[in-house]
């Protein structure tokens, strides 16, 4: 039996539209899209690497809102928590610096516009159901 290991991902919003990032790697998850983020290091509290990843990936200060009530698994050991995040005042806009090739701001009513990983699709699900687009 395996450790589990939570893998964090951001549910960026600003002015009502979700962010969405474009996985460059692996091969496997290359051109599907995410929310960003990434793994939760052993002694760091959720909310910290949440910051820690939106500031390598996409070189924001973001500050998390609010853990998305749930879990999902992603391939054995990981599981992926979601957390509603804004940019902080002054933050530079997101860009794609590493994992991505391609981001977008999506409004509600076109958040299935692009092919989300399987692994993701449920949160967006529930994502869309809080945004009024369910
Ligand atoms: N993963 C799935 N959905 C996401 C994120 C951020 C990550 N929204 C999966 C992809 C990888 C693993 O979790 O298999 C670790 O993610 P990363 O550290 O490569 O971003
Ligand atoms: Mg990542």
């Amino acid at each position: 039996m395996t450790e589990r290991i939570v893998v964090v991902g951001a549910a960026l919003l600003d002015a009502g539209r979700l962010l969405a990032a474009r996985r460059s790697a692996p091969p496997e998850l290359a051109g599907r899209w995410e929310l960003p983020g990434g793994k939760v290091e052993t002694g760091e509290r959720p909310e910290d690497a949440l910051v820690r990843e939106l500031r390598e990936e996409l070189g924001i200060d973001a500050e998390p809102v609010e853990r998305v009530p749930g879990e999902w698994p992603l391939r054995s050991p990981y599981v992926l928590h979601v957390w509603t995040a804004r940019l902080r005042p002054g933050s530079a806009a997101p860009r794609p610096l590493q994992d991505h090739d391609d981001l977008r701001w999506l409004t509600p009513d076109r958040l299935w516009e692009v092919p989300w990983l399987d692994q993701d699709v449920p949160a967006v699900r529930e994502l869309a159901a809080r945004l009024g687009a369910g």
